[in-house]
């Protein structure tokens, strides 16, 4: 796939299941012909019309709506069209094979691979790099709260405000290097606080969207919470309140539960996959034991672990020990959150309050009469920095890794350029410039690289 790829590319950019309808989408030089073929003229520009669509051997085979774009005013750029179509099987393989068979040489009708039209939008100049990927990102969002966080960046303006801040870098950079290269007479000599001035107020905006891109993290991807703990604890019960469904089986007896269970549930618009364990004991029994290790391992690739704790069985010593459990498989203390069960059964919560300077990271609860889930919840939410009302979710942007590592290190790349500024340190605070200059064009994709955006287009869907 190069920028001077002459073909014209086909794709179905709905899923490619039987459904009622299907969107079939065609973006290049030979549309027009395709269209000629397949409808018998080419239809209004950016006017959804209903025609026969014939096959490549004149028969019909579907009715629907089509919709041409004339180039440039199209996503890609180009020439393109596509055509909403009922979604059979059958019927999507016709269109398919009738667009490739007015494929000739020299003029090239193809499948598209994955990404193609955002990659041929981003080069004809349509989106910037950062809007492509916000895009992909937007059409495999889970969540109303990634959604919005997506939004942010394709809708409220942060391409304009990278491409501000990096002109405004790039005048800065133009009089410091006049500095560099003429005399004081001819430049007049550098007046070294108001360029610190202009810098720092240019930081506090970038450390912002840094906190909010970081805030956007937790929407990545899926998050996993794993619960474990001793035998009996009440780890399946609060599975099941968790879920409100019975996933987990229950039992008095120690060492019910052997194989990993996983339940998905709805926290806040965040779909959080929790996943049950088996109670960690010494034990003989060699299934016992698989299940045991495969809790652990589990915990560890998780993004956060339940520890439960029966708060009636609880002491200083079973304390100890649990952390030191969590230590020697190498799970990270702030990741674990201790969670003491059967809250109902305890007379009081003195044992609690007792020994609540041995942990930081504590809820108690009863899963058996719901005290304290809501609280659990809420600790969870905060955890991951979001919050189950959607009031404060407005500075949540979600912004891929690249980018994110690019405003961190342009930011740092400023305050270099202040430190040496202050120290008259100028050919040093240039380059410095012209560094933080090129990270923020990395971002939009106006300086690029040919191997990272094949990396980023050929993770997006087929057909987008
Ligand atoms: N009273 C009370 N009993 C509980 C609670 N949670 C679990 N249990 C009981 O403790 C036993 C073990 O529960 P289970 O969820 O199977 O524990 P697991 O081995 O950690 O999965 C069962 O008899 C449960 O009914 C609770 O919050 N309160
Ligand atoms: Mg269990």
């Amino acid at each position: 796939m190069s920028a001077l790829d002459n073909d014209t590319i086909v794709a179905l950019s709905s899923a490619p299941i039987a459904s009622a309808l299907a969107i079939f989408r065609v973006s290049g030089p030979s549309t027009k012909r395709i269209l000629k073929h397949i409808v018998g003229f080419v239809p209004k520009d950016r006017v959804s019309t209903l025609a026969n669509f014939k096959s490549s051997n004149n028969r019909v085979f579907d009715k629907g709506l089509v919709v041409f774009f004339q180039a440039p005013k199209s996503f890609t750029g180009e020439d393109s069209c596509e055509f909403q179509i009922h979604g059979g099987l059958g019927v999507i393989k016709i269109l398919m094979d009738t667009c490739i068979s007015q494929s000739f040489p020299g003029k090239i009708v193809r499948y598209a691979e994955p990404g193609e039209f955002s990659k041929r939008a981003y080069i004809n100049g349509k989106i910037c790099l950062h809007e492509a990927e916000a895009i992909s990102d937007l059409v495999n969002a889970e969540s109303e709260e990634k959604v919005n966080a997506i939004n942010r960046i394709i809708n409220e303006g942060f391409g304009k405000d990278i491409i501000s801040l990096a002109n405004f870098i790039i005048k800065l950079r133009a009089e410091l290097e006049a500095h560099l290269d003429f005399s004081a007479d001819e430049t007049g000599s550098f007046d070294m606080k108001n360029f610190v001035k202009a810098i720092e107020k240019k930081q506090i905006w970038l450390k912002r969207t840094i906190a909010s891109a970081q805030k956007g993290k937790s929407l990545s991807h899926k998050l996993s919470i794993t619960i474990i703990g001793n035998a009996n604890a009440g780890k399946s019960t609060l599975l099941n309140r968790l879920s409100d469904r019975n996933v987990s089986i229950v039992h008095k007896d120690a060492g019910t539960t052997r194989d990993i269970i996983l339940s998905a549930i709805n926290m806040g618009n965040l779909q959080v996959d929790f996943f049950d364990t088996a109670g960690i004991r010494e034990t003989t029994n060699e299934i016992e034991a698989e299940g045991i290790n495969r809790a652990l391992s589990q915990a560890k690739n998780s993004d956060l672990v339940l520890f439960c704790v029966d708060i009636n069985n609880f002491n200083e010593h079973n304390l100890l020990e649990a952390k030191g459990l969590v230590n020697s498989v190498k799970i990270p203390e702030d990741k674990v959150l201790f969670v003491f069960t059967k809250l109902d059964l305890s007379c009081d919560n003195k044992i609690l309050k007792n020994n609540a300077h041995f942990i930081e990271n504590k809820v108690a609860v009863s899963a058996k009469t719901g005290e304290g889930i809501l609280n659990l919840r809420k600790v969870l939410l905060e955890h991951f920095q979001l919050k189950d009302s959607k009031e404060n979710d407005t500075e949540i942007i979600f912004l891929r890794k690249r980018s994110i590592h690019n405003l961190i290190e342009c930011e740092l790349r400023l305050q270099t350029c202040v430190e040496n500024a202050k120290s008259f340190s100028l050919d040093l605070a240039a380059e410095d410039l012209r560094l933080a200059q090129t990270l923020l064009l990395e971002i939009t994709g106006k300086i690029s690289n040919e191997v990272v955006l094949e990396e980023i287009f050929s993770r997006f869907c087929i057909g987008k």
